[in-house]
Parts: structure tokens; C-alpha cells; sequence
């Protein structure tokens, strides 16, 4: 049975859209509009209860979170992109998991006060700008001693990362005061498989201001509702 995806371009959406091209896999792409409330249909939330994106359907099983997705794919594949066991394997882990609790949160919270917020609080802006300076720091230090964020190889700690980091200028980031983190992002930028992950769904990409229906949507009554 083939590999449903349903997903849209944001940046845990990319995760899966790159490792899909890594692993060479065919697969069924069910576009999830999030700003038009696609995450609230029944049909998705029949997949996922927590109506976010990326969810996948694998052989009769229906799985959300990013970070699980990956693993399982990996594995289900025998893909070296998560090492089998011994260090490299709990190093890729831990920075997939630095990732999904540290990156991934802290960076959407600085983009919705600094981007979206109806009031400007600059506190939150603030705390959350600093936490995405820090983790810069800490993947720059990271990448100042080895490669990867794993090590000597390429894995799914990278691909997942490496979303967020893209367009830098929209955190307020200069990738030349982190320039470790620079060579990183251009190695894997240059992968072709990465260029094509990104590429997805690419011109449904939200541009502009968001429109009332859409800000009701993520941020509003509806995105709040009991389910
Ligand atoms: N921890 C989750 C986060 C997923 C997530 O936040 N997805 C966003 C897009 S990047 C989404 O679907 N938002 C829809 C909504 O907030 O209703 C993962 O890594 O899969």
C-alpha cells in the first residue's frame, strides 16, 4: 500500500517531504491547508487528534509528530539517515529530540509574537528572541566540532533542523555571526534531494499579511475548540 502524506509547506512539514527524497520513497501527498482549517476535518482528525501536520498512513497505521514519522520511516527502510545503534545513534537522537522540544517550539513561539500577535508584548517577543539566539549558539558550537549534528554523517537530526533554520531573516538571525551553523545549512541546502523536499507544496507557501480567516483558524475560537 502506498505511503499517504498529509502535509503542507511549513517547516515540520519539510522535515518529511526531505527524508522522503533521502529515501527514494513513492508516496501519496494529501495537501492539509492550515490556514484554511483542513486540520479540523474529520478525515484528518481521524489520523491525528492533535490536527497538526505532518501525519503519515504506513501500512494500516496512522502516525503524527514529526520526529516519530522519521524514526519509524528509517527504520521501517533500514536507512543508515538513523544510525542502528552505539553513540552515532543516541547522538542522532538527541539532537532530533533538541529539535522537536527545543528548536521547533521556541522558534514558532518568537515567529508568533514577532509576526503574528494582534498586540505587540515585548516581553514575549523578547524571551523568545533570546531563546533563539541561545539555541543558535548551541548549534553553532555543536557544528564547530563535527559536521553533523550527529557526527561525521548526515542523519534525521539534520534534515529535521534544518527547516528552521532557512530563511534566517525571518527570526532576526545573521547566518554570518554563526558561521559553523553557515556551513551546515549550506551543505545541506546544496543536497538535491533536500532542494526537491523543499519544493513540495512550495506554491501554496503563505505569503502577506494572514487573512482574518486564517488567523481564526490558527489562533482563534476555532483552533481552541473541543474535539
Ligand atoms: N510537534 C509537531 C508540530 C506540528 C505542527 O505544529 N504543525 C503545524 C505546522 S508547522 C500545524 O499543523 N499547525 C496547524 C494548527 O496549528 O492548527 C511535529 O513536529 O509534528
Amino acid at each position: 500500500m502506498t505511503l499517504r502524506l498529509h502535509s503542507w509547506p511549513t517547516p515540520n512539514g519539510h522535515k518529511i517531504h526531505i527524508l522522503l527524497e533521502e529515501l527514494g520513497l513513492p508516496y501519496e501527498l494529501v495537501p492539509v491547508n492550515i490556514g484554511a482549517g483542513e486540520q479540523f476535518r474529520p478525515e484528518f482528525l481521524a489520523i491525528t487528534p492533535n490536527h497538526r501536520i505532518p501525519a503519515i498512513e504506513d501500512d494500516g497505521v496512522a502516525l503524527f509528530e514529526s520526529g516519530a514519522i522519521m524514526i519509524h520511516l528509517c527504520e521501517k527502510h533500514a536507512s543508515p539517515l538513523l544510525p542502528a545503534s552505539g553513540p552515532e545513534r543516541a547522538l542522532c537522537l538527541q539532537w532530533l529530540m533538541f529539535q522537536m522540544g527545543g528548536v521547533g517550539p521556541m522558534f514558532g513561539q518568537y515567529n508568533h509574537f514577532a509576526a503574528y500577535a494582534p498586540e505587540k508584548i515585548p516581553y514575549a517577543v523578547e524571551r523568545y528572541g533570546n531563546e533563539v539566539q541561545r539555541l543558535h549558539r548551541v548549534l553553532e558550537k555543536r557544528l564547530s566540532a563535527a559536521p553533523y549534528l550527529a557526527g561525521d554523517a548526515y542523519t534525521i537530526a539534520d534534515i529535521a533542523t534544518f527547516p528552521w533554520i532557512r530563511n534566517p531573516e525571518r527570526r532576526g538571525i545573521d547566518l554570518d555571526h554563526f558561521p559553523a551553523v553557515k556551513r551546515w545549512h549550506d551543505a545541506i541546502a546544496a543536497r538535491p534531494t533536500v532542494a526537491r523536499g523543499v519544493a513540495v507544496l512550495a506554491e501554496n507557501q503563505r505569503r502577506g499579511p494572514m487573512t482574518e480567516k486564517e488567523r481564526e483558524n490558527m489562533f482563534g475560537a476555532t483552533q481552541f475548540q473541543a474535539r
